[in-house]
């Protein structure tokens, strides 16, 4: 089995914790509350003969957590960059903030390569109002980011997003032959209780749902 940490970065309601419990569990979220701080996730899965076991962190939007992200891209595998189609101010923050951001402060978990990263153009079932599919694209291909579309009220490109993660984390590992040993599996949860989390179980706090 191989663990790669993940980390999820993007704004407010961009739709990223929808995002992880349609990937983890794979039906929608019935209740939306905001992420304080940050969720974990657990998914696993495979490929070939390989057990693929992915720990990720939902970072919380919301800016008032925004000190809180940088230890969650500490020695990440994989990064994904969420934005809300039927927002463009979601796609605005990701240039002028998010990667910005995310490059300063993150460090990969591979020795010798970048992290994969990720750019989710999430909420497709919404109409491209604001043409934000074509800017997606251009930034992706402008970065070296894979970009990638998805609904986590549809469900639409979930199933493939989960093909492309371990297609290419697979094709990355085959460069250093195996992960890092800087990578440490992650015991230590968020709120400082040990142990293993429980599969499809996100362990963050949440403010109170509708
Ligand atoms: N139409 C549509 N709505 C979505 C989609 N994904 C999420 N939403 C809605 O967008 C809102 C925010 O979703 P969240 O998953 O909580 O967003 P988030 O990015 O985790 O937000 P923070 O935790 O505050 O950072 C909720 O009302 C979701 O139901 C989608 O693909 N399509
Ligand atoms: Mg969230």
């Amino acid at each position: 089995m191989i663990s790669y940490k993940v980390a999820v970065v993007g704004n407010y309601s961009a739709g990223k914790s929808s995002i992880l419990n349609y990937l983890v569990k794979g039906e929608k979220l019935t209740t939306s509350c905001s992420t304080i701080g940050a969720a974990f996730f657990v998914l696993r899965s495979q490929k070939k003969d390989t057990i693929i076991k992915y720990e990720i962190w939902d970072c919380a939007g919301q800016s008032r957590f925004r000190s809180l992200v940088p230890m969650y891209l500490r020695n990440v595998h994989l990064l994904f960059l969420v934005y809300d189609r039927s927002n463009p101010e979601s796609f605005r923050d990701l240039e002028t903030t998010w990667i910005p951001f995310v490059r300063q402060n993150m460090t990969s978990g591979f020795t010798t390569i970048d992290p994969l990263i990720f750019l989710l153009e999430n909420k497709v079932d919404l109409p491209d109002n604001y043409n934000l599919t074509e800017q997606g694209i251009a930034l992706a291909a402008k970065e070296d980011f894979a970009y990638h579309q998805t609904s986590a009220i549809s469900g639409q490109g979930i199933a493939t997003l989960l093909e492309k993660m371990n297609n290419r984390i697979i094709d990355k590992v085959d460069l250093p032959k195996k992960p890092s040993k800087v990578f440490q599996p992650l015991r230590v949860l968020h709120d400082g209780r040990d142990g293993e989390q429980e599969e499809g179980k996100p362990c963050g706090q949440y403010l109170r749902c509708n």
